[in-house]
């Protein structure tokens, strides 16, 4: 029997060996997914303290659902640090960051690595999926790596498949088994031995075959759309704050035409992905004669809001106000009802507020760190600090607080619109644009 037709009825059979690489965001919850649909499951992290925390039951990630699928689950996927085990691996699923440096160009060392090790390991060939979201091209040139590594033959020995991971972060498990899946190969037998291991585990109908390029340039397409689209409306609330009308009005007016659907302006875009992706996307035709420029102007337009949320908080004089010379920021994650503070807009706005020589008090009951300003431990204790009080993230539990709070003697800054009900409950109300 070929490599191909053991694996193909191994898949077919649910008796195929898969190994995840990376116990993190997604590669965890993906374990965990495939290890409840009855697969034989290994994950492997190079990280040990977090594999013996997850040996242990513990798995440092807040999703709804996590708990439970990893009480019932993680006790049935073999743990490891080390890739000496991992040769019987049939299909190789690799879940690793793939960051961009300070220069925004992309971080692909841990994928190749990773890539490298497996090829100098497997001496019977496998089936790998990339699940991180790369450069169009990537999958085309890990195979080839893997390729002169192993020895073994593209088409012959080995598949290699992108496969993009698309749940959002604080639904992850929900939309795990919800999302439309690409199984994007390097060659067509790829393509289809990968569609035959991704819908053994998820609805078939959500698994669309395609090519690695196609898949990769998808993956970046969603998220640079997402970015492109609220940096729109971060635009236009700068040219409400012009005009001196209301941003919030004017979306909210403009999105009852039937087809158009403008997104939601804010202190700017955080998390691991968008602030990352349209740059990946970009960088894919580096060597090309067509230099885009909309989809890196919307990058610069997102990050600057939090300088932009900065010059809202100068305008005021805290002296003529007399207000007390110390400025409260609630919320410090990426986006309301998360832990993760990657790439935070409202972490970016405590650095800006502390380099102006401001002194800053925060709160984040999801967040536990302080990043250079004072930490207060409760909502209470914020409040009777300060007077001018920022909602950086409208986390559901500090809105659903706030609204009880009398904060009439407070200058409310609400970046985001959160609770624009407020307006006259406080001193003064600042929004995005008025
Ligand atoms: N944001 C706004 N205004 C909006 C929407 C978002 O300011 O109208 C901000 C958020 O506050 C946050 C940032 O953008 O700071 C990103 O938020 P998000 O919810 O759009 O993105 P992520 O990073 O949590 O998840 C995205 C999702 N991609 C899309 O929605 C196209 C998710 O489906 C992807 O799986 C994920 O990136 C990823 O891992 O790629």
């Amino acid at each position: 029997m070929s490599r191909l037709s053991e694996i193909q009825e191994r898949i077919d059979k649910k008796i195929a060996n898969v190994v995840v690489f990376g116990m993190g965001y997604i590669g965890l919850p993906t374990a965990l997914f495939y290890a409840e649909k009855g697969l034989n499951v290994t994950g492997l992290d190079t990280n040990a303290d977090l594999v013996s925390d997850l040996k242990n039951g513990i798995t440092h990630m807040e999703e709804e659902g996590l708990d439970s699928l990893a009480s019932q689950n993680l006790p049935r996927i073999r743990l490891i640090t080390s890739y000496e085990e991992i040769e019987k691996a049939d299909v190789c699923v690799l879940c690793l960051p793939s960051p961009i440096d300070k220069e925004k160009k992309p971080v692909l060392r841990f994928l190749e690595n990773s890539i490298a090790e497996l090829g100098r390991r497997l001496k019977k060939g496998c089936l790998v999926l990339i699940e991180s979201t790369v450069p169009v091209g990537t999958t085309e040139r890990l195979a080839t790596l893997f390729a002169e590594e192993s020895r073994l033959k593209l088409g012959n020995d080995f598949w290699f498949a992108h496969c993009p991971e698309r749940v959002l972060p604080g639904k992850v498990v929900a939309e795990l088994e919800t999302n439309h899946r690409l199984a994007g190969g390097v060659t067509s037998q790829s393509t289809k031995l990968a569609t035959a291991f991704l819908s053994s585990v998820f609805n078939a109908e959500l698994v669309h075959p395609t090519s690695a390029r196609v898949s990769e340039a998808a993956k970046l397409a969603e998220n640079s759309y997402r970015d492109v689209n609220v940096a729109f409306a971060n635009e236009l609330a700068r040219i409400c704050a012009e005009l001196g009308i209301d941003v919030t009005e004017v979306i909210q007016l403009a999105n009852l035409h039937p087809r158009v659907d403008i997104l939601r302006p804010g202190i700017g875009v955080g998390g691991y992905c968008l602030p990352k992706d349209g740059w990946l996307l970009v960088q894919s035709i580096k060597d090309g004669t067509f230099v885009p420029r909309l989809i890196t102007a919307a990058r610069s337009v997102n990050d600057e809001m939090p300088a932009y949320v900065f010059s809202r908080v100068q305008e005021l004089d805290l002296e003529a106000l007399s207000l007390k010379p110390i400025v409260g920021l609630l919320g410090l994650s990426f986006k309301p009802n998360v832990s993760d503070t990657r790439n935070s807009p409202s972490v970016q706005l405590v650095h800006i507020l502390l380099a102006a020589g401001m002194e800053v008090i925060v709160f984040d009951p999801y967040v536990e760190r302080d990043y250079g300003a004072k930490r207060a431990e409760s909502l209470d204790e914020l409040l009777d600090a300060c007077e001018v009080v920022i909602l950086g993230v409208g986390h559901d539990m500090l809105v659903r607080d706030l609204v009880e709070k009398d904060l009439s003697q407070k200058v409310f800054i609400d970046p985001n619109n959160s609770m624009p009900d407020l307006k006259n409950r406080v001193k003064k109300y600042i929004g995005l644009s008025i």
